[in-house]
Order: C-alpha cells, then structure tokens, then sequence
C-alpha cells in the first residue's frame, strides 16, 4: 500500500519499468507525455490492489449500494487527485524530482476528461468522492464519451469549438471490462403472447437493433481509506459478432446499421448546460446507459440474493436530474417481462428504489419527448410508460375527483409528450432540490402540484464540494497553512475549519493569508501571460466570474459594469480608483447564439480598454480561454472576489460559488441559490449582497409589470453604457455588431419580452456594491479579515457534509472500512 509507506525507489523503478516497456525507451529519451503514463500506470498498480481489497470487502460485507446515474462526470485530471488521496503526493513530487520530471508538468500532459458540462457533472465527480471518502459503496454509471465537451478557442473574439479528442494516447486510468457487457435493444415492435399455463400476458420485443454496452471502469481513490469505488462508463460496440445470423439471411443492411447505431451512440457529449434539445440521438444515450446500468445491477444483486422484494434493502438508484429517467420504466420491464412480477409488486420495489435530483427550474431545460419519437425508438418503455401513467391519473382523480386541471398539469404524457420530470416523480420515493431556497421554490411553484400530492418525498440536499481537489491539490500553500494551524482534519471534516476564526483579527495571521493569495495571484498572472499574452498586476484586485456562459448567470451584466466604470474613468481620470483585473472564463454551447455573442463583447471590451494607455492599466479585462477543471483549481486560488450575479431564483444552487469561499474569496452576489446560505455561515458584512429578491422577480415574472425602458430613460449612465452597444465604440465602428444584445434589453422593435433576466433592475445595485467592495479592499485589515473568515466558514459547503445528509435521509447505506 502506498499510503503508509511509500517506497520511493521502488516507485522509480516501476516508473522506469513502465517506460521501457510502453516505448522501448530511457526514461532520459522519454518525452514529458510518455513519462505521465509511465507514471499513471504505476500509481495505477498501487490503486488496483486497494480496488481489489475494496471489493473482497464489499463481497464479505454486503453492503447496500448506490448507483449514481448520470449522463455527465465531469472529473478533471485524475492523477494528481489520486496521488492526493493515496496521501503520496510529496513522495511521487520527490521521487520524479530524483529522476529529473517535475510533477505539475507531468500533471499536465493529462487531457482533462470533460465528460460533463457545468455544475451537474462537476457535482457528480465531487460526490463520488465524498461517498469514497466516507466509505460507501458506490458506482458511478454513466457515458464514455469518445469526445467530450469541445475545447474553446478565442479567434478574433469569437468562440470557436475544437473537438475534445481526450482518448487519442489512451487513458491510462480506465479499465475495459468486456465480461460485463450488455445488449441494449432499440426500435422494433412488440408481440404479446398469451401465456395459459400463468394466464399471463408476454410482451416480447422483436425487429429491434441492437447495440453491445461495454463498460469501461475508473477508479474513484478515496482519502487515506483504501477504499476504491467505480467510475462504470459505457462504450457502444456493434453487436454483429453475434449476430452474424444476419449477413447469413442477406439482412446487410440491418448488420451495416447496427454498426453505425454503435458508433454515434457515444460519440460525443451534447454541449448543453441547463438547455434542452430534442434530439433523437440524445435519447438514444439515455436508454443506453441506463438499460446497461439497470441491467447490470438487477445480475449483480441476484448473484447474491434470491428475492427481488429486498431489493431496496440493498440497492439505491439515485436520478441525476431527469436525464436517467428512464431508470423507473426499465427497471418496470426487467421485473415484469423478465422476472415475472406482478406490476403492483414491480412498482413497489421501483419506486422505493429510485430517488430523482432536480438541478434547475429554467423551462427549456424540461425534458418532454414527442411520443412519436419516444414510441418508435422504445416502444416496450413506451407501453410501460403508459401503463404508469394510466395508473397516475387514476390516482390523481381518486385524490383530485373531476379535477381536469390537475390531470392536465401532472399527467406524465399529455399534449403528445412524455415528461421525464413527472415521470421521476412518481416512479421515485425521493424529490430533492440542491439548495434550501431552490428546493423551496420547487415546492411552491414550479412542483407544487406534486408536493401537494406528495409532501414527503420532498426534500433538500443543499449542494458541496470536495475540499480534497478544490484546497488541498488546487492550492497547495494555503492547504498547508491551514494545516498549520488546525491540524490536519480538515481534510476528511470540513467544519474543522471554523477553528481558523479565532486568527481572523490576527495581524500576523492576516498577513499570511493574503501574502498566500498573492503568491496564487502571481501564479494566474503568469498563466495569463502565456496563454492571454496579456499582463496584469497580481497587486490589482482579481475579479473573477468563472462558469458555463448563460444569459441567467448575467456575465453580460458584469461586462455593462466595467464599461460603465471605463466610461466614468475616462470622465473623472483624477477619481481614486483601487486597480481592477475582471476576469472572465466560461463556454457558451454551441448553438447559444446569444451566449456567444456575449464572448465577443467581453472580449471586444478587453481589447478596447487593455489597449487604452491613458488609464494607465487602472482596468484590465481578461477572457481566459478553454476554462475547465484543471485550470479551474488555479483560478479559484487566485480570486480576491467571487461573482455570483445570477437573476434571483434562476441559479438552483452554484457551486463555484462554494469553491471561492473556500479559497477566501468574498462573494459579490444576489439572494439566489446556495449563495443565501453562504450569507447565512460567513455573515452580511463578509459578503456583497444585492439586487431583487427571487419573490420579487418570480411576482414580476407572474404577474408583469417591468419595464426596462424607463431605467435606460431615467439613467443617463445606463442609457450611455446600451448606446455604446450600437455606436461602435467597441466594434471599431460596426453599429450591427451588438445590437441583438442591445435589443435583448430594450425591444425596441419586437412584441418578445425585453430584459428577461432583470440587468437593467440590477444594474445600479450591482454597481454600488461593487463600490463596496474597492472600499473594503482599500482597508487592508478588513479585508484579510473577511477573506480569512470566508475560508473559516466554508465548513458547511464540503460535499462529505451533503453525501452524509443524502446517506441519512434517501440512501441508508452502510459504512465500510477495509481490512476489518
Ligand atoms: C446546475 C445548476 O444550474 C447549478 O445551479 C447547480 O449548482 C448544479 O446544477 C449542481 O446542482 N444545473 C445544470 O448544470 C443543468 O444542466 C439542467 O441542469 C439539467
């Protein structure tokens, strides 16, 4: 075991070893990549034999599992994590100093598997953490993208999206496990026999194509446990091996098809975050992932266990947001059509089985399916699909006699749609929102037919993050330094960290604290500089608004802010203005126009007033490119101000937001999401608070009556900032070039609704905060003060905390230790 004692030389060796096998090289000849996986493969070695522990352990012990299924992971970079969580991190540093490789670079030849989008996947990955940590038994289920979230260039301003080829030199952390591959069936029809001898009816699917789900296992490290769980990604592979019956009956073409069903299945991530698209492909990857899944858990529970009634007892499946949906109807089929249970008792153990999360009340991101698309592609789920529903509504009607409305409002298909949310409500025992005020939102408006109907499945499991990457890897010199000062246990309990508080008026310890922000500040700017080629003074405040580019989260209103602060510069040029450095990093889907269209106005922005000598560098703006994991760790280190300016009531929880406070970053941010509790541990005064309350957004969205054009009519500084959307000052004349964004606040010309996400309502609270915030800079004292304190009171937003709240409330498990 690596943990307690590692041995170095020996770990040189194997590096050596490996090297030399892989390439038939000196590790003196090997390039810098080839040394990454000599040295991937060997921490691999060491995790195998915890992996395998792991399992004897589960096997002796039976512990109940959870499937977290989700079609996003998004797990960054896996070798320094693990290195982390082996405890080795300092030992393999020293080892390949010895050798003459430094570690970071060598990290960095790692591709970041980006099989995810935003915050949904980035949660997933920060969860199986946690429940490895904690000693749970765990799967992941999800997709193994052959790409995955494109790779972001900036050219002349503009996104461009360059595809995420992360398997090319292969991944040295995954494990192909053909063994366990399952046949995943699509199309066709259904033929129902009568059976006398039961009297029982049997649905058998026939015509189909079919696709052969192979999965691919990575290891989740836990901290210093020896516990390892399992990242299960599945890879699609044509099935005709097996159905070489086809070419025999001349049924080319169908055998041609089937190769081709493999290989889009799992192409490519769809690049949405909190959007939903419709597509026929995308459906495609939820019934496959989640027939391999569901098909693999119901064989490994019966390997053991003879009656699928305890099922419950032993496993738990939890809904990534309503994109695994498809759990509750397949789970349906396998125990009727294969196991011949009576329906009443099938749904039983489904919905005592299945728990959904909701991640987000935006409406597009609500996933209905035509039922013609939905029927022809699955037409068994369907069937089952309609059974549920058909039983739904009886039950609706028995609560709700003659009531058309509510039938109308919860059906699971209706309007010729199925509706995956009502589906996982129903088919599940468990509804919960990722903060407390998003959960309450849902009970009140966007769900609040269901909890009406069904107050206790509602609850909240307000969001985390593991302190392990997002500290302890990602900023090294502060992990120390807390380390220093409260002992070790913060690593493994977060709410440990409240003991920093008492330093929070200490001089020395202030300086400590912001002489290590400097030092990551410097680190950023050097990162800037090469990949930017821009300079910034690591001595200005580092403003930083870091997450997927959506026109809720308001990146559009924080670039308005800093032409209006450049505007008033160049108007005052004498008024003391405290150094700012605004930087930006985020990707727009592909398809989001309008998202895009934001990039190249920040990046429009930056270009204008980066090159503007007269301000003597009082303002720069920096759009970082291709923000993901890896660099995510960095810039989070870096930040002196976090922004987390979303409208009110549209950001269910964040998460980034969490990442900041923990690496002593104050937010400047309105009452949304888990923004609300961070107000609540840090307190009022170490936070920039403003703008409309979610009741006040969600009373004018209900019931109208906001007009943006009297704020661009009464404010001369608002109505300056839109003109200079449509006078070319940052688009070297081009009076075209913004004016859909300049439209999007005022419709001037068109009857759609102006300013849907409440800028202009905002914009002059937003701005006085942010006075507030250079204010509070300025007093040294009071900002270390506040910073520090943020680190302290972080506790609560540690993803250890939000696994043990889901273990106590929705999934039971029992806890595991290794070698007992
Ligand atoms: C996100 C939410 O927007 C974010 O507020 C939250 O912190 C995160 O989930 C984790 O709970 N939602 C998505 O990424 C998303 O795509 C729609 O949701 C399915």
């Amino acid at each position: 075991m690596l943990d307690n004692h590692f041995k170095k030389e020996e770990f040189k060796k194997s590096v050596k070893e490996n090297v030399k096998m892989l390439y038939r090289k000196t590790i003196e000849e090997a390039t810098q990549e080839q040394v990454f996986q000599a040295v991937s493969l060997a921490v691999k070695d060491v995790i195998i034999d915890n992996w395998l522990l792991t399992q004897k352990q589960y096997e002796k012990d039976d512990p109940k599992i959870v499937y977290y299924l989700s079609m996003e992971f998004l797990m960054g970079r896996a070798l320094g994590n693990n290195l982390i969580n082996l405890c080795a991190y300092d030992e393999v540093k020293e080892a390949l100093d010895e050798l003459g490789f430094d570690l970071n670079v060598i990290e960095d030849q790692e591709p970041d598997p980006a099989l995810g989008n935003g915050g949904l996947g980035r949660l997933a990955a920060c969860f199986l953490d946690s429940l490895t940590t904690l000693g749970y038994c765990a799967y992941g289920c999800g997709i193994r993208y052959h790409y995955g979230l494109f790779k972001q260039k900036i050219e002349d301003g503009y996104q461009v999206e360059v595809p995420d080829n992360w398997l090319k030199n292969g991944y040295p952390f995954e494990l192909r496990r053909p063994e366990y591959a399952k046949e995943v069936k699509f199309g066709g029809y259904v033929k129902v026999e009568y059976d006398p001898a039961t009297g029982r009816n049997h649905f058998i699917q026939e015509g189909y194509q079919s696709v052969l789900a192979v999965p691919y296992d990575m290891p989740i490290v836990g901290y210093n446990n020896n516990v390892v769980n399992t990242l299960r990604i599945w890879d699609a592979e044509a099935i005709n091996d097996f159905r070489l019956d086809l070419f025999d009956k001349g049924e080319y073409h169908k055998a041609v098809e089937q190769e081709n069903l493999a290989k889009n299945i799992v192409e490519v991530l769809y690049p949405n975050d909190n959007h939903y698209a419709g597509k026929e492909l995308r459906l495609k990857q939820q019934y496959f992932f989640i027939s391999a899944s569901i098909q693999e858990a119901i064989e490994k529970f019966k390997k053991t266990h003879s009656d699928l009634h305890d099922l419950p007892k032993k496993v738990a499946f939890q809904l990534n947001d309503t994109h695994p949906t498809m759990t509750v109807a397949e789970l349906m089929r396998i125990l009727v059509d294969e196991e011949n249970l009576e329906w009443e008792d099938a749904w039983n153990i489904t919905t005592q089985t299945c728990a959904y999360t909701n991640h987000t009340i935006m409406s597009e991101a609500l996933e209905k399916w035509p039922i013609e698309l939905f029927s022809r592609l699955l037409p068994r789920i369907y069937q089952i699909i309609e059974e549920i529903n058909r039983r739904f509504l009886l039950e609706i009607q028995q609560k709700y006699p003659g009531n058309q409305e509510k039938i109308r409002k919860m059906a699971i298909i209706y309007d010729g749609q199925v509706k995956m949310a009502h589906l996982a409500i129903a088919g599940g025992h468990s509804v919960n929102g990722v903060a407390r005020l998003h959960t309450e939102i849902l009970k009140k408006q966007e769900l609040k037919d269901f909890y009406e109907m069904y107050p206790d499945k509602f609850n909240n499991k307000t969001n985390g993050i593991t302190q392990r990457r997002f500290l302890l890897h990602g900023n090294p010199l502060l992990a120390s330094w807390v380390t220093e000062h409260i002992g070790a246990g913060w690593i493994t309990d977060l709410s440990q960290l409240s003991k920093l508080k008492v330093y929070a008026d200490d001089k020395k310890a202030q300086q400590e604290f912001m002489n290590i922000k400097y030092q990551n500040k410097v680190r950023l700017a050097k990162y800037i500089l090469e990949h930017n080629g821009i300079e910034v003074n690591p001595n200005s405040i580092f403003d930083v608004q870091v997450k997927r580019l959506h026109e809720y989260k308001r990146q559009l209103m924080n670039i308005l802010h800093v032409m209006y602060l450049y505007n008033k510069i160049k108007e005052h040029p004498e008024m003391p203005f405290y150094p700012r450095t605004f930087i930006f990093g985020a990707k727009a889907a592909a398809g989001y126009r309008r998202a895009k269209q934001t990039i190249k106005l920040i990046n429009a922005v930056a270009d204008v007033i980066n090159n503007d000598k007269s301000i003597n560098g009082k303002i720069k703006v920096v759009f970082i490119e291709n923000y993901r994991v890896s660099n995510a760790e960095m810039i989070f280190a870096a930040a002196d101000v976090s922004e987390q300016i979303s409208t009110a009531s549209k950001e269910a929880s964040g998460t980034g937001n969490m990442k900041f406070m923990l690496n002593g970053a104050p937010t400047i941010g309105t009452m949304d999401g888990a923004n609300v509790e961070i107000v609540e541990e840090v307190g009022a005064e170490n936070a920039f608070i403003f703008g409309l309350s979610s009741d006040e957004v969600i009373n004018y969205e209900n019931n109208g009556g906001y007009d943006p054009m009297q704020y661009f009519n009464n404010d001369p500084d608002i109505r300056n900032v839109l003109m200079q959307l449509i006078n070319g000052t940052y688009s070297n004349g081009d009076f075209n070039m913004f004016r859909e964004i300049y439209d999007s606040l005022l419709n001037t010309n068109s009857s759609d609704k102006a300013d849907t996400y409440f800028i202009l309502a905002d914009f002059k609270s937003y701005a006085a905060a942010q006075e507030k915030v250079e204010e509070a800079y300025r007093d040294e004292e009071r900002w270390a003060k506040m910073a520090l304190l943020n680190t302290a009171c972080a506790g609560k937003f540690t993803s250890d905390r939000t696994i043990q709240q889901y273990v106590d409330e929705i999934w039971h498990l029992d806890k595991v230790v290794i070698g007992k």
